[in-house]
């Protein structure tokens, strides 16, 4: 089973996740994973944090010479604007006025401020917003890149592209997953719709005049993932489940669908469910999934997951995300010291994040697939594991 663990604050000195489970002979560069840790830092609509960040990994663990050695792999990123948060930060004991400047007692709507100051009893609710941010999420496309890295060795390819930011939405052409996240790589918002995008931006700037925020919706398909990973027989098992639990985990998600998604309540049977064919000809087999002889389908509603396991096809995924809680014209709060109404607090903010969140969403993703695949094809090394998957694709070939 693989799994990770993230931690830091995003004003603290270092953030690390380690991520236990990776089989040994994956070859991994610390390049390879800053090149997703930049995909997230982009974005059109993120606030003066970005500039002073610039991620970039360090592996300090479970890699030698280049690929994993199947212990432990310990992956930190230095905040560098550590440097002007030492003391109000500082693990250590400091004069009371050092940490006093920056102490937060007017919690904003929609952030954790609130919920997480009555819950571990914090005055400053400084000691919340700093774990809560989504600053966290530099660990989750770290440990993604792994796994996207482990996927990449199966042919298994993860995109994302955003389709909609504060109203204004994309049209999506039915066309490869590939050409249309080439396309949205291109684009400051990560829409692969040019005019969108446009739009995207200009309504993120009228946003930011206005001192508001935005949020939006993305995708995140997933190809070659053979039928099979996850599993009909225990509910946290589910492959749609864990996906879902790992998009809904991503800081301000209030939504994810599988598929066709809500929209499967308003259309019949007949419309929604993939009718099953078989072909003969094709990739043959041998090569990575999709092989033939095989069962396939020739719409996706089910999002290529049927009875909580991937049935072959293009799994596909979207997700909503709530506008960023901190607003330059805050909403009404009340000061946890005095209980007077105030404004909120005005922190430093991005005026949207959901470029950043799509590719977060990948990284989640990835890394749910990953953990699925390691479970169906389990084994120590890559080598391994190309084995167990080989005689896998073979077996069901002959189904
Ligand atoms: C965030 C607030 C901003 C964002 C941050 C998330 O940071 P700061 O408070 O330092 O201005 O830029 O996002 C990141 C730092 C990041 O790397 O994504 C928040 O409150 O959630």
């Amino acid at each position: 089973m693989l799994r990770y663990l993230t931690a830091g604050e995003s004003h603290g000195p270092v953030l690390t996740a380690i991520v236990e489970g990776m089989p040994a002979g994956l070859e991994i560069t610390a390049a390879q994973i800053d090149a997703d840790l930049a995909r997230r830092q982009s974005g059109y609509g993120r606030g003066a944090r970005m500039k002073i960040e610039k991620d970039a990994v360090e592996i300090t663990s479970g890699v030698r010479h280049g690929a994993t050695l199947g212990s432990p792999v310990t992956l930190q990123v230095k905040n560098r604007d550590w440097e002007n948060w030492k003391e109000i930060m500082a693990p250590g004991v400091v004069s009371p006025s050092a940490g006093a400047s920056r102490i937060v007692t007017r919690p904003r709507p929609g952030h954790a401020d609130l919920s997480g100051g009555l819950k571990y009893g914090h005055r400053d609710l400084r000691n919340v917003l700093e774990r809560s941010s989504a600053r966290e999420t530099t660990m989750r496309v770290a440990a993604g890149a792994l796994a996207k890295r482990l996927l990449d060795e199966f042919g298994i390819k993860v995109y994302s592209w955003v389709v909609e930011i504060g109203g204004v939405h994309a049209g999506i052409k039915d066309e490869k997953a590939e050409a249309i996240f080439r396309r949205a790589e291109g684009s400051e918002v990560r829409c692969p719709d040019a005019q969108a995008s446009t739009s995207m931006m200009r309504r993120i700037d009228s946003a930011k005049k206005a001192g508001d925020s935005l949020g939006g919706a993305f995708e995140v398909v997933i190809t070659g993932v053979p039928p099979g990973l996850g599993s009909y027989s225990q509910w946290d098992r589910k492959l749609n489940a864990r996906l879902s639990f790992a998009l809904m985990s991503i800081q301000a998600i209030k939504g994810v669908e599988v598929g066709m998604g809500f929209e499967v309540a308003s259309r019949p049977g007949s419309e929604v469910h993939d009718a099953i064919f078989y072909s003969k000809k094709g990739k043959a087999a041998g090569s990575w999934w999709p092989q033939t002889p095989r069962f396939l389908r020739k719409t996706n509603n089910a999002g290529g997951i049927e009875g909580g396991m991937s049935n072959g096809e293009a799994i596909v995924l979207r997700a909503a995300m709530k506008p960023i809680p901190t607003l330059y014209k805050p909403l009404k709060s009340v000061d946890i010291g005095s209980k007077k109404p105030f404004e909120a607090s005005v922190e430093r903010s991005d005026v949207t994040a959901v470029p950043a969140a799509a590719v977060i969403a990948e990284s989640v993703a990835a890394f749910e697939v990953a953990n699925a695949f390691v479970q169906k094809f389990g084994g120590d090394s890559i080598k391994e594991i190309a084995r167990n998957y080989k005689g896998y694709l073979k077996e069901i070939a002959a189904y």
